[in-house]
């Protein structure tokens, strides 16, 4: 039995609706969301820890809208989250790494103002192989222009993420972490499974403003712009700007590698390349949703010359080169990029 007393520890629902009370802008149909997100986090989680025994592990044999594998559970994910955000009531519409098209909520009122992106189960192709995978999600108002009964359009999603309302990521590995943010400050929380629920662990997360480890494919080096690489050759040596060179650490897992940087500090970088000439990390549903709890904890986000949440995507698909973690390293990074373009 986990050493705590429930009367000691405050559970995810119990935090959301806490927070709701604390800041009168806060509304209960945000509350809804979150609540709907949480739940389905939850049944996602059993869902990834049961894959093994259930025979959900391995490929469905079709290919998704970025051409990538289709595993079977990031089609269960994709399908948890669409029914569970979709009979919520509060949500217009949303958009899923894992669909072509933005599609409409099952149950939509007059009264429904939001649109969901997520990212339903990423790293997948980590899931055989018993690596951390993740959830990440980005919770913003529908496009203010829009009227209320127009119905789902992209323009809704095509804002910049600095108009996200909330945004967090499930990290499913030792342990099944939800963290998140509705834009004051970022709090993470541990899944009970004695209780089967999140118990809030890390509340006001900060990341360091430095760190010791830099997080990248090394075997694109070649193919990088010459400010990145300049950046990252000096990852690996000691000068003026750090006592020793930092380590590499890089699982292929965004929600890994990022949720090691934003505990301890550091810097994750996914810049473009030849083969990603625009980058390989979606804009809407994995860099801007991190790049606002990053930002909510201290940290810094940007394309490399450009600070993410300010970037209005083109495409719900859109992708981006992103550069994210603690302050001192990311401005390091685009010093270099703007030096030597
Ligand atoms: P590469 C996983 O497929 C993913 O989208 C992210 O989770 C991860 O950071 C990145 O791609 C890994 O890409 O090219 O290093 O395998």
């Amino acid at each position: 039995m986990a050493n705590y007393t429930l009367s000691s520890t405050i559970t995810l629902p119990e935090f959301i609706r806490a927070q709701q009370v604390l800041h009168p802008n806060a509304s209960s149909d945000l509350t809804n969301v979150l609540l709907s997100i949480a739940l389905a986090t939850k049944v996602v989680a059993r869902g990834v820890n049961m894959a093994g025994l259930a025979s959900m592990l391995g490929m469905t044999g079709e290919t998704n809208v970025q051409g990538e594998a289709v595993q079977k559970l990031d089609v269960f994910a994709d399908q948890v989250f669409g029914a569970m955000l979709g009979k919520s009531g509060e949500v217009i519409s949303m958009v899923s790494e894992e669909r072509e098209q933005l599609f409409a909520a099952q149950n939509t009122t007059r009264e429904s103002k939001y649109v969901v992106a997520f990212d339903p189960l990423d790293g997948s192709s980590n899931i055989d192989v018993n690596v951390a995978i993740g959830t990440i999600w980005g919770v913003s108002r529908r496009e203010s222009r829009r009227a209320k009964v127009d119905p789902a359009h992209p323009r809704d999603f095509l804002q910049p993420g600095e108009r996200q309302v909330a945004a967090g990521y499930t990290i499913y590995g030792s342990s099944t972490m939800f963290v998140f943010s509705t834009g004051d400050g970022v709090n993470g929380f541990i899944l009970d499974p004695e209780i089967g629920e999140f118990v809030l662990t890390h509340p006001k997360m900060r990341i360091p403003e430095s760190g010791a480890t830099y997080s990248c494919n090394e075997g694109n080096y070649h193919s990088w712009s010459n400010g990145v690489k300049r950046f990252v050759d000096g990852c690996k040596q000691n000068g003026a700007s750090r006592p020793k060179p930092l380590s590499l650490r890089y699982v292929g897992s965004l929600v890994a590698d990022f949720h090691r940087t934003m505990l301890k500090g550091g810097i994750f970088l996914y810049p473009a390349d030849k083969r990603n000439p625009g980058g390989k990390l979606r804009l809407l549903y994995e860099c801007a949703p991190l790049a606002f709890i990053v930002e909510q904890a201290g940290g810094r986000a940007s394309d490399g010359t450009s600070r993410i949440l300010g970037i209005t995507p083109k495409d719900i698909h859109d992708r981006s080169p992103f550069i994210i973690g603690s302050p001192r390293l990311v401005e390091e990074c685009e010093r270099e990029v703007a030096e030597h373009q």
